[in-house]
């Protein structure tokens, strides 16, 4: 595959402005009729290159005249049409086969509607154009389709005009005013109800707002409707951002590729982000919805009134609109367990990522297939650097920089350079460093080692960066480090934001009568590893005391990383070690308690992820097993006060999506899945009850995951039980396999082969691979297998997707691509069988792109 370089960007020869697009949709086969007004920009005589793939060009015409043959030339990827005016309108007619589209890149069918996908790279399996985000058209479009297979017609912007045929069809018109890049295109045509309701702008604009579903889900889509428009009301109040259409459609789809697509006036949602009632979603689920429909409803202006010029700057939009739903989803519920988990994702994807062969920059210099970079870095960390940008100049001065961004590019396509000027012409501060974050890949090291004399605390902070493909030697950061100084007694006598620019430096803190503990890295203010050796006293002060719920979080899981840690190391646990973590959890558990959500998060243990990303060497094995010891050991010891507080929360309370009800429920479902790891029947008998009698999936669900991942021995019952009960719900049944990929049991290869054939399960569902195949393959346990069994069944299911769907295939081949990390023999294993995908002949390049990087 030939890589494509930043540095080779130019800009685009011809310019499209205008567009007219004509849909006879047909499952068997769809003709497009594609009329562009084309004029050149730069450059003179050469030819009109367009992108596309995957599709039948059936005629081609330039100011009416039909081209022959001789006029143009084409090949798998491209039409080449050799002499054209400065000016002129060309008509490209296309015929696509949806119905046989696996790729879900496209115009393809999901339960037998058309929809369609263009991001990254997809508009050009519809007609042949200048694919490439920097081509921005005003789009219309009209549909035509059976009245009957197709009572539902959409598309971009706002309806025009609509009519019936003689021949049993009927047609449909949009016009999008704004203009756009191909990527935000979208139709959908089908037979879909919808729910409906209306939003009024701050400049008092009435707009119609629609869910639309098929109709056995319909009931489901109030839960969207709601997170719709707070999510429009918060982009008003935070960033004085509207709306800027009359209608704004949202459709729910069971085959999706990602969560979610901002096209233009026309979300398309993977069911998973839309649909939710108190039986068939937990809260999660709910949390879930509300933070993607605000994701892509947030992209109107930071992704689609202000877009990329190239995909190298995909941070622009998605870093960006990633920190714009966490705070959105921060204002709206737990600003520190929204946090928490946020940082808990960065780690265990991110940082995975960013010590792996697929380690990129923020803005990446070069890529081979540009699906593959809708990655964790491009987004959660793009979201980091955005934040540390706002810390380093204030929320007020950060709301300067981003009116200034939307202003001056509104209507523009751009780059992440164009973002950090604005920040920091609208501040007159100077970030010529602080664009590091944004070449140099890889997570820096922050080693901090503290002194105290003469009532004075001298902090000495060095930074480092490890090597990463293509980048030797790191150049320093700047960012900025949140502390606080507590006093033993938990009294806060300080807090500052630092400003590390540095490889060394030092801070002196005097007039401290008492020796303080530092609460370090608040609010996890820059995306690193912290090195600080602080003893156990001081991170008990910081458990009880500190007032950042992150810090607070943080310091209980240092507190459990020394007993976890060298517990995998050497195979057994250090009894002192165990018995502070036994003391501080039960501590936890009888002191009143303020903040249940909080508690709930407290009480787990660091993820079995965070202790690989942690490892000199993974032993995946190793780590599943320690950290199911502690955990059974924790539950035996502690099971009285995990019991009473778990009964304290008290059943089947009204459902309520409210802050302190779902705390609750996180708080009981915690303590039950310590209790359910007691192997006691007593409380086999009290989850299974918790199952039967729940009025919210989050409770059902719960106690059939903790019960499926025990030794009770009615397991295969219950899990028989959910099926029948749920078989019908394919969002509930994604559930189903994942609890029971994620089991941590050894020999569970045999069933998870066995899930493959249900009759629930599709190959050709992304939902479905990414529940079953995709949950097996986190499974520390039972995917890593000594007789490598684990990874072959992973490189086989890979390779039948490669001719399915590549995107997918190459997501589920990342898993393993960092095979060096491990110990042996899974390093060699997992390399034996990357070395057989390698050799496999027709590879799609998603996937050569990443097999050839892990080999490498
Ligand atoms: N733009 C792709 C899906 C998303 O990030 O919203
Ligand atoms: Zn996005």
């Amino acid at each position: 595959n030939p890589t494509i370089y930043l540095k080779d960007y130019q800009k685009p020869e011809f310019l499209i402005p205008e567009v007219m697009l004509d849909f006879a949709l047909n499952q068997a086969s769809t003709l497009v009729v594609a009329t562009m007004q084309v004029k050149r920009s730069s450059g003179s005589g050469t030819p009109l290159v367009l992108h596309g793939e995957k599709m039948q060009l059936v005629s081609l015409a330039i100011n009416g005249k039909t081209l022959s043959d001789a006029e143009y030339q084409i090949d798998a990827e491209s039409l080449t049409i050799l002499n054209v005016p400065d000016a002129f309108e060309l008509e490209v007619q296309t015929e696509l086969l949806p119905h046989l589209n696996t790729e879900l890149s496209g115009l393809y069918q999901s339960s037998g509607n058309f929809c369609t996908q263009c991001e990254a790279e997809g508009f050009r399996r519809i007609t042949y154009f200048l694919d490439r985000p920097d081509v921005l058209s005003v789009y219309r479009v009209r549909l035509t389709a059976d009245v009957v297979d197709c009572p539902v017609l959409l598309s971009n912007g706002n309806p025009v005009a609509s009519g019936r045929n003689d021949d049993n069809t009927h047609w449909a018109e949009w016009f999008d005013p704004h203009p756009k890049p191909s990527y935000l295109f979208a139709l959908v045509a089908g037979n879909l109800e919808h729910v409906t309701d209306h939003f009024t702008t701050a400049s008092g604009n009435k707009v119609e707002l629609n869910i639309y579903a098929q109709q056995h889900n319909i009931e489901k889509c109030d839960h969207a409707m709601a997170s719709l428009k707070k999510s429009m009301r918060w982009d008003e109040d935070v960033y004085g951002r509207e709306y800027d259409l009359d209608i704004y459609n949202i459709v729910a789809v069971d085959d999706f590729n990602m969560g979610a697509m901002e096209n233009k006036g026309l979300n398309v949602f993977n069911s998973k982000y839309v649909l939710a009632n108190q039986d068939t979603a937990t809260d999660l689920d709910y949390e879930g919805i509300e933070s993607v429909i605000a994701h892509e409803y947030f992209h109107n202006w930071s992704g689609n009134r202000v877009t990329c010029r190239d995909w190298f700057q995909l941070s622009l939009k998605e870093g960006f609109t990633v920190f714009r739903d966490q705070e959105f989803s921060a204002d709206m519920g737990s600003r520190a367990v929204k946090r928490i988990r946020d940082v808990q994702s960065l780690r265990a994807f991110q940082f995975k990522e960013d010590a792996g062969p697929m380690a990129h920059p923020v803005r990446p210099d070069s890529y081979q297939e540009i699906n593959n970079f809708y990655t964790s870095t491009i987004y959660q960390k793009g979201a980091e650097v955005i934040r540390m940008m706002r810390e380093l100049v204030g929320v007020e001065g950060f709301r300067r920089g981003t009116d200034l961004y939307f202003d001056r590019f509104d209507g523009q396509a751009v780059t992440t350079e164009d973002f950090v000027t604005s920040i920091e012409q609208a501040n007159d501060i100077d970030l010529a460093q602080f664009r590091l974050w944004y070449t140099q890949s890889g997570t820096p090291s922050i080693r901090v080692q503290q002194s105290y004399t003469d009532q004075t605390l001298t902090l000495t902070i060095q930074q480092s960066c490890p090597a990463t493909p293509g980048q030797d030697r790191k150049r320093p950061f700047q960012m900025p480090l949140c502390i606080a100084l507590l006093l033993p007694s938990g009294e806060k006598v300080l807090q500052q934001t630092l400003v590390l620019t540095e490889d060394e430096q030092s801070f002196e803190f005097s007039g401290l009568p008492e020796q303080p503990v530092v609460s370090m890295l608040r609010g996890f203010s820059a995306p690193v590893k912290l090195e600080y050796n602080q003893s156990d006293d001081e991170l008990l002060t910081l458990v009880s005391f500190d007032d950042d719920g992150f810090v607070r979080w943080e310091a209980m899981q240092r507190l459990c990383l020394k007993l976890l840690l060298p517990a995998v190391e050497n195979g057994s646990i250090n009894e002192a070690a165990y018995s502070r973590v036994r003391d501080a959890f039960l501590k936890l558990l009888t002191e009143p308690c303020h903040d249940k959500a909080m508690l709930a998060e407290m009480l787990s243990l660091p993820t079995a992820s965070y202790l690989a990303e942690l490892s000199e060497a993974i032993e995946p094995r190793q780590i599943s097993l320690i950290r199911q010891q502690c955990v059974q050991r924790l539950a035996k010891d502690l099971e009285s006060p995990f019991h009473t507080v778990y009964a304290q929360q008290g059943q089947n309370t009204d459902f309520s999506l409210d802050a302190e009800s779902m705390a609750s429920r996180s708080l009981k479902n915690r303590t039950l899945m310590y209790l359910v790891a007691t192997g006691q029947p007593a409380y086999y008998a009290l989850a299974s009850h918790q199952y039967h009698a729940a009025n919210t999936m989050t409770d059902r669900l719960s106690a059939f995951t903790a019960l499926v991942h025990s030794s009770y021995p009615d397991r295969q019952a219950l899990i028989d039980h959910f099926y029948q009960q749920w078989k019908d719900d394919p969002l509930v049944m994604d559930k189903w396999f994942a609890m029971q990929a994620i089991a941590p049991r050894d020999n569970l290869l045999p069933d998870i082969e066995q899930l493959m054939s249900n009759p629930t399960f599709s190959i050709n569902n992304p939902n479905k691979v990414r529940s079953l195949i995709g949950a097996f393959t986190s499974n520390l346990l039972a995917f890593h297998q000594q007789d490598g069994a684990g990874y072959k069944f992973l490189v086989d299911c890979v390779i039948q997707l490669n001719t399915i769907n590549p995107q997918v295939a190459a997501r589920l081949i990342s898993t393993i691509n960092n095979w060096r990390r491990y110990a042996q023999p899974y390093q060699s294993l997992m390399c034996t069988q990357l070395e057989r995908l390698a050799n496999e002949n027709g590879l799609a390049s998603d996937v050569t792109e990443i097999v050839s990087k892990a080999l490498k």
